[in-house]
This record gives C-alpha cells, structure tokens and sequence, in this order.
C-alpha cells in the first residue's frame, strides 16, 4: 500500500496534476442572513482560492467550503470573528483523494465484457466508452450509440438509445456528469445502463416501459472536463472552453442553459466555477443536447443527475414563481424519493430547486420545463457532506441502485400520464 501511495503521488507530479494537501472542507452553518451575507462575502475574496461545495443560500442550510490550506487560519479568523460556527469534514482532501487513487489502482484490470466490468470502482473516460462500445456490442437489439456532437477539446459526444423499436416512440431523458467532479454519478449512469439490459424482458415493469417509450442515457455529459478530472483536477466542475479577454477556463454547464440565462444565481466572472459563459448555449456540450431535445420532439421526461446532497428537485431555479405543474410534480418526486427509501432506507429531501437548494438561474432543467417537457427533475444523489464529491467507491453501487428505484417511479409515472 505504501509503495502504492507512493507511486500514485509520483505519478500525480509526473503528470503534474493539482494537490489537495492540508485541503480542508469546512461546513460552515450561517444562523441568519447577515451571516450568510458574511459568508458570501468570502466567495469575492478570490485570493483565497476557496471552492464552494454547496451554498451559501439560506440561514439553517448548511453551506460547505473546500478551503486551500494557505487561507485556512484566514478564514477560520473570519468566522470566529463574526461569531459564524464551522465544523471540519473532512481533515484533508489529499487523503480522500490517494484513497479514491488506490481504490482505481487496485481495480484497474480492463474489462472484456461488461459482465467482468467493476461497477464498484470509478473509471476514466476511456474505460466508460470501451463499457459502452461493449454494452451496444452485446445488445445491438436493444442498445445503440448516437453521437450528438464533439466537444469543445474534440472528444466525441455519446448518447446510449435505448429502444425496443416503433417509431420516435416517447422518450425519457437521463443524463449524468454534466458537473465533471460528481463522479458518483457517472458510475450510476454506468450501472443504469447495464441494469436495463439485464431486466428488459426478465423485469415487468422495465420491459413494460421499454415496449412504450426509448431512454437515451448520456454518460459523460461533460467528457472534457472529465477527462480533466482524471488528469489534472479531481475537483474541476467546468467545460473546459476560453474565454477571450480571461485567463480563466470554463463555462458552468448548468448555467448556460437558455432560461433565466445570466440572471441571479449564476456568475458573470469567468474565473468563477458558476460562470454562465459568454451567451446562452454558448457551450456545445449543452448546444448538442438542446439540439437533439428540439430533432427528437417527443422527449417526456428530463432527468439530470448530480451530486452531492440528497435531493430531488424540479423547477424552477432562476424564479420563485411556482410551475404550472408544481402540484403534480411534487406528488411525482414524492414517490420517488419513497421508493429511494425504500432500500437502504436513504433520505431525500425534494421540491422545487430555488426553494430547495438555491437560486441557480441558466440551469438544465428549466430549459427542458419551459420546453413543454413537464416531466422535468433533476437529482442530487449521495451523500449529504460527510466525503461530498469525493464519496468514496464502496457506495457507488448502492447509490446506483436506490436511485434506480427513483428514476423507475418515474419513468412509469412518465408511461402512465401522457401528455
Ligand atoms: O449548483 C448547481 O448547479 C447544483 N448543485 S451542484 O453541487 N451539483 O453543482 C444545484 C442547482 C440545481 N440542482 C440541480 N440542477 N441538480
Ligand atoms: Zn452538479
């Protein structure tokens, strides 16, 4: 194992990628607006180099804070002053990190099938196309592979359709990764894939719904910045695109969708890791889906996956202005969170992103919403802060499985209530 470590750290400076030595993530607990205000003030120190893992949005909810370990003593003199209580989660990220590294290393062996895949592992942008080249390979009745476009790098963009036939039949829409770093959920969308060829035809209600309606399941939704995360950052969220007249790379691509694009909750700096980008769509990763949605026509149901939290959240989030549909849409997600539940007894919270979680203006799902896709949700899956984006690959495969649970509830909702 020591030599392991070794290597892995050797490695990491070898190919020069970024250390998160005496990296602390602080979750920091703001009782009111003005100490949320005071919070939120430290996001415009950019000195300070801090990654906000989640929030600051409202008294009570917690808001975590990855901070570098030169502005360490800065920041915690900060709170103290203003009376603001923190706690550490975790002690130093390098740690989680080498972890995750030995983990991979020790998983490494290539697949041949995706029956000797390792679904409780976390892979490289690689090793997920091979699985899903060989999943269209042992399926081709009912698995195919689109590709939507190329990335900003030039990496190819894969969807995964399946269907077992008819014609532009209805369709639900399921992308994970669209944030680089949420790496659980990428090895869910893994695990979606080869559950749905598993149970076609031995499930009932998995085979029901794939006789009515087609899933497309983009993977990677965000493969530079993937790829990114392997290479050179663990914690990279972005695209990876320039922008003219900044030094700073990458646009958020959940903020570059065109609705409430620029408003409040998204960031007009570049340097900021919820820039919106130049324009709407201005990011092909997000222009390539925005333009299969409209070719298709007939998508119901738009789900975007994220992590971390614990959440199920439909529209909006760039207003508080409730959905026409909130009603049914928080019976649906209701359900759903249940049936998560039901397993390992995990616990969701849901409703709509701006009340749930925070304004977030430019996002996924608004768009989709706006769209006429009613059926519109998107996930933050596991877990509530303890290791947060770096959840360790023991729970990849319960994640994957609860969240299935959830995502059936409402792909049958979706085959029961046409619209
Ligand atoms: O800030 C975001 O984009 C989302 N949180 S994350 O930690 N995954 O970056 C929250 C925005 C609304 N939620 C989702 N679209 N899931
Ligand atoms: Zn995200």
């Amino acid at each position: 194992m020591r030599v392991l470590l070794i290597w892995s750290v050797l490695l990491g400076a070898a190919l020069g990628s970024e250390d998160f030595v005496g990296h602390q993530v602080l979750r920091i607990s703001a009782a009111n607006e003005a100490q949320v205000q005071k919070v939120a003030e430290l996001q415009d120190l950019e000195h300070l180099q801090l990654d906000f893992w989640r929030g600051p949005a409202r008294p009570g909810s917690p808001i975590d804070v990855r901070v570098p370990f030169p502005s360490i003593q800065a920041v915690k003199i900060f709170l103290e002053a203003h009376g603001i209580s923190y706690e550490i989660m975790i002690e130093d990220v390098q740690t989680l990190l080498d972890e995750e590294q030995e983990q991979m290393f020790a998983f490494r062996a290539r697949a041949t099938s995706t029956d000797t895949f390792n679904y409780a592992t976390y892979h490289t942008l690689e090793e997920i196309y091979d699985f899903i080249d060989q999943l269209v390979a042992e399926h081709p009745q009912l698995v195919s592979k689109i590709q939507i476009g190329n990335t900003y790098e030039g990496r190819p963009i894969y969807v995964l359709k399946f269907s077992t036939g008819g014609n532009n039949r209805p369709a639900i829409w399921i992308d994970t990764g669209i944030h680089s770093r949420e790496w659980v959920t990428q090895a869910s969308g893994v695990w979606f894939a080869k559950k749905i060829t598993e149970d076609y035809g031995q499930d009932p209600t998995v085979t029901s719904i794939l006789d009515n309606l087609d899933v497309f399941l983009e993977i990677v939704t965000n493969p530079d910045g993937f790829a990114f995360t392997h290479s050179q950052n663990r914690m990279w969220r972005k695209t990876r695109s320039l922008t003219s007249g900044s030094f700073c790379i990458g646009v958020d691509p959940n903020r570059n969708w065109d609705a409430g694009f620029g408003k409040a909750g998204a960031s007009s700096n570049p340097c900021s890791d919820t820039y919106h980008g130049k324009s709407a769509n201005s990011e092909v990763e997000v222009k390539s889906i925005v333009d299969f949605v409209k070719n298709h026509g007939n998508i119901k149901a738009f789900i975007s996956i994220h992590s971390y939290s614990q959440l199920l959240l439909y529209p909006y989030g760039y207003t508080s202005e409730p959905a026409p549909d909130q009603e049914e849409l928080h019976q649906v997600a209701k359900s759903a969170v249940t049936a998560l539940a039901s397993l390992y007894g995990t616990k969701y919270q849901y409703g709509s992103i701006i009340d749930t979680i925070y304004q977030a203006s430019g996002s996924t799902v608004d768009w989709t919403y706006n769209q006429g896709i009613k059926y519109s949700f998107t996930f933050e899956l596991r877990d509530t802060g303890r290791y947060g984006f770096l959840l360790p690959a023991s729970q990849i495969i319960p994640t994957a499985q609860e969240t299935w649970l959830a995502l059936l509830t409402i792909m049958e909702y979706t085959q029961t209530h046409p619209y």
